[in-house]
């Protein structure tokens, strides 16, 4: 019986081929692709996942990248800096196309950024910057404003506490020590207020931006101190974690002290809009898209801004109660 297998001459034939064209693909690789799959590999470092910022922020990259068809190495770090000086040697090793990482802390990169640049892999920073003096070692960096968050904060209480006559004790939760948001925020807020002499920051210490550290550092607080009457918490999940502190020291949120935070996470906007919370400065965390546009910008040399502002707004109580249905984290 007659089949209709292609002989064995003409599989030998088409196999030839097919190799042929496949090694044609991957020998395609001026663009400096290290992966032999033709896609651009990114090595992301992320802080860690401390905070639903953190989360939504993890969320965006991971789909922004699966949208642009990169092959993405994602490292956690577990908010440590060893950790993530690790990751970056990590892919540096991998040879991978493009690091891009949000730094834990401030300083101490300048090593491994050395490192990567020596391997003429190109970096990118993002959400949180890095002291280093010398500028060439990354090529952008794409975030928010933190100084201008806290002015934020601090203008709209000034304008709040502007009829007050007697002392306003402050009381402030600081983000991670040592890095960019917690640096900027307290700085831009202590601007803000440094014109009122009656606005007073009486306490003020880090709860890691996470729930568990707003909350012990807020009952240290509150045992120290008779009389507090603002909050200012550098991002929401520490605020959140605050008001089980006050009202387990039977003080009303909202109303008892007034709260502020930085950030807008959906939880975040659910106590403004419940009035727990008094004003949110927005801080976005949605930096995947804009991400990925620059990854392929500088694999493919083309020159960028050393510096993209995200774009962002602030919320009262009333403005929580309209942007909550919509908000997308
Ligand atoms: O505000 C906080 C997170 O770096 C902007 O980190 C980010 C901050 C954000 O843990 O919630």
């Amino acid at each position: 019986m007659r089949t209709h297998l292609p002989s064995r001459k003409v599989v030998a034939v088409l196999t030839v081929a097919l190799l042929a064209a496949g090694m044609a693909a991957c020998g395609n690789s001026d663009t400096g692709d290290n992966g032999d799959d033709g896609k651009i590999t990114l090595g992301f470092s992320q802080v860690g996942a401390e905070s639903g910022w953190r989360t939504a922020n993890t969320t965006s990259i991971k789909e922004a990248a699966a949208d642009a068809g990169f092959d993405l190495k994602f490292d956690d770090a577990q908010q440590k800096q060893e950790n993530q000086i690790k990751a970056i040697r990590n892919f540096i090793q991998q040879k991978v196309d493009v690091i891009a990482f949000s730094p834990v802390v401030e300083s101490g990169w300048d090593t491994v950024l050395k490192e990567a640049k020596d391997a003429k892999i190109p970096v990118i920073l993002t959400d949180r910057s890095v002291d280093s003096a010398d500028k060439s070692l990354y090529k952008t960096f794409l975030g928010s404003d933190f100084v201008k968050e806290g002015r934020l904060a601090g203008e709209w209480l000034v304008e709040q506490k502007k009829a007050a006559t007697g002392p306003v004790n402050i009381v402030e939760l600081q983000g991670t020590t040592g890095s960019a948001p917690a640096n900027d925020r307290k700085k831009g807020f202590a601007e803000a207020i440094a014109a009122s002499p009656n606005l007073k920051v009486i306490a003020s210490q880090s709860g890691d931006f996470t729930r568990a550290g707003g909350k012990q550092v807020m009952e240290q607080f509150l045992k120290a101190n008779p009389k507090i009457d603002v909050l200012f918490a550098h991002n929401d999940d520490m605020g959140l974690g605050a008001l089980e502190a006050i009202t387990a020291a039977g003080k009303v949120p909202g109303k008892d002290i007034t709260i502020i935070t930085v950030d807008a996470v959906k939880d975040g906007m659910q106590a403004l809009a419940d009035g727990k919370f008094n004003f949110i400065a927005e801080c976005s965390p949605l930096l995947g898209p804009q991400l990925m546009d620059l990854v392929k910008k500088v694999h493919n040399g083309e020159e960028v801004p050393p510096r993209i502002e995200t774009q962002e707004t602030t919320f009262t109580q009333e403005q929580a109660k309209e942007a909550l249905p919509n908000r997308k984290y």
